[in-house]
C-alpha cells in the first residue's frame, strides 16, 4: 500500500500526468471508506439518518444520470463538430426556441422531482410523526468551546459529554450554544443541525439498537474543534431510568483519606477548581464554566470524548491539560495552569485523581 502511495506521489510530481494521478488519489481515498466505521452515515441505525440517506441516494443517482448525459453530449459535440482547417464559417443563427424550451423544462421537472422528497424530509426530520413511540423526552444540548453540556429539564439533571437516551423512542434535542457556532451530529442517527448562539434549533432522533454512538461537533468552532466529541448511549427504558436516578444522587460520599485530601484541594482557593465545576452535594463547587463533575467517574470518556476515563489519562489531563487538548479553556483560564499561580504537585494530582475517581 505504501509503495503505491509513493508511486502516486511520484506521478503527481510531473504535472503532465496530473489527470492520471487525481483519479488514482481519489480511488485510494475511497478505499479508506467503510460503512463499518463508527461515524459512517451509510450504516444508519435510526429513522432520521435513514431518511437522510434515502434522500442522499435520490440526489446522488439523479445527479449522476444528469452528469453522464451532459458529459457524453458535450464530448460528442466537441468531437463531431470540431473545426477542420478547410471549414468555411458555419451558418450564423440566433438561438433555437424548441431546444431552449426543452432544456428549460427538463431541469424544472428534475428540480420539482427532487424538491418533493427534500421538503418531505425537512418536515419529517423536524418532528417525529405519530408512528413513533414518543414519551416526549426533551434534552437541552449546549455547545461550548470545546465540549457539550446535556440537560434533562424534566429530571433537573445536568451532565456533560455523554448523553443517555432510551432505545426505540423518539427523543427531541434542543440545540443551544453558549459562545460560537457549533453543530450537533451523531452520524448514525441524525444531524447535522447548527447550534447557534441566541437562536435555538432542535432536532429529533431515535436509536433503533442499544449501544454507544459517536457524536461530533460539525461546525468549525475554534482551536480545539476537531477534539469536540461526545457519546450517545442508547439503552433500555429500565437502564435509562436507573441511570437517571443514579445521576440525581450525590456522588461525593467517599471516606478514603486520599480522596478527602483531593476534595479539599478541589475546594481550595489555590487550585480554584470549584469556581468552574459543579459537584452536586458540596456547597462550594457550583461553577459552570467547565463540565459538571457530579458523577464524573461514571462517564467512560472525558475532555469531550477524546480521553478514556482512567487514572493515567486523568493524571495527564490534570498535569498539562494544554498538551492533551491544545487551546482548551481550562488550561487557558485556570490560575494553576496558565502560570499565574503555583502549579499542582504530584501529590496534589494523586489526591485530585482519587477524589475525581470516587465520583461514581
Ligand atoms: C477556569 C475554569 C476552570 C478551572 C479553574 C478548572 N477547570 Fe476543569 N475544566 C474547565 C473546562 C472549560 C473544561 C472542559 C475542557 C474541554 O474539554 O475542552 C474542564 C474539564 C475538566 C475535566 C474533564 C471533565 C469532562 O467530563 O470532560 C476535569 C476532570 C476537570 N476539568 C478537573 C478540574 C480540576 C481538578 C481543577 C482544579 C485543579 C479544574 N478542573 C479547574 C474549566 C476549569
Ligand atoms: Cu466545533
Amino acid at each position: 500500500m505504501f509503495s503505491l502511495y509513493k508511486k502516486i506521489l511520484f506521478i503527481t510530481k510531473s504535472a503532465k500526468n496530473i489527470f492520471l494521478a487525481l483519479p488514482l488519489l481519489l480511488l485510494l481515498l475511497t478505499l479508506g471508506c467503510s460503512s463499518k466505521d463508527p461515524q459512517s452515515t451509510f450504516d444508519t441505525l435510526g429513522p432520521v439518518s435513514e431518511l437522510q440517506l434515502e434522500l442522499f441516494y435520490i440526489l446522488f443517482w439523479v445527479g449522476l444520470v444528469v452528469f453522464i448525459l451532459v458529459a457524453v453530449a458535450v464530448f460528442y459535440i466537441i468531437l463531431k463538430y470540431r473545426a477542420k482547417p478547410d471549414d468555411s464559417i458555419p451558418e450564423q443563427i440566433h438561438g433555437n426556441t424548441k431546444l431552449e424550451i426543452i432544456w428549460t423544462v427538463i431541469p424544472i421537472l428534475l428540480i420539482i422531482g427532487i424538491a418533493i422528497p427534500s421538503v418531505q424530509a425537512i418536515f419529517a426530520s423536524s418532528k417525529p410523526d405519530s408512528k413513533y413511540t414518543n414519551n416526549n423526552l426533551t434534552i437541552d444540548a449546549v455547545g461550548k468551546q470545546w465540549w457539550f453540556e446535556f440537560e434533562y429539564p424534566e429530571y433537573g439533571l445536568i451532565t456533560a459529554n455523554e448523553v443517555h437516551i432510551p432505545v426505540g423512542e423518539a427523543v427531541t434535542i434542543k440545540l443551544h450554544s453558549q459562545d460560537v457556532l457549533h453543530s450537533f451530529w451523531v452520524p448514525k442517527l441524525a444531524g447535522k443541525v447548527d447550534m447557534v448562539p441566541n437562536n435555538d434549533n432542535h432536532l429529533w432522533l431515535q436509536a433503533d439498537e442499544p449501544g454507544i454512538y459517536y457524536g461530533h461537533c460539525a461546525e468549525f468552532c475554534g482551536q480545539a474543534h476537531a477534539l469536540m466529541r461526545f457519546k450517545l448511549i442508547a439503552e433500555t427504558r429500565e437502564e435509562f431510568e436507573a441511570w437517571i436516578s443514579h445521576q440525581k444522587t450525590n456522588a461525593w460520599t467517599s471516606s478514603d483519606p486520599l480522596a478527602q485530601e483531593g476534595m479539599e484541594i478541589f475546594m481550595s482557593r489555590d487550585a480554584g477548581c470549584y469556581a468552574c465545576h459543579t459537584i452536586q452535594g458540596t456547597d462550594k463547587a457550583k461553577g459552570n464554566q467547565g463540565p459538571n463533575l457530579t458523577h464524573f467517574a461514571s462517564r467512560t470518556h472525558f475532555a469531550a470524548g477524546i480521553l478514556e476515563n482512567n487514572q493515567e489519562n486523568l493524571r495527564k489531563w490534570l498535569k498539562e491539560p494544554d498538551k492533551v487538548k491544545p487551546g482548551n479553556l481550562m488550561a487557558k483560564n485556570a490560575a494553576v495552569y496558565n502560570g499565574t499561580s503555583d502549579s499542582l504537585t504530584e501529590q496534589e494530582i494523586s489526591a485530585l485523581v482519587a477524589f475525581l475517581r470516587s465520583l461514581q
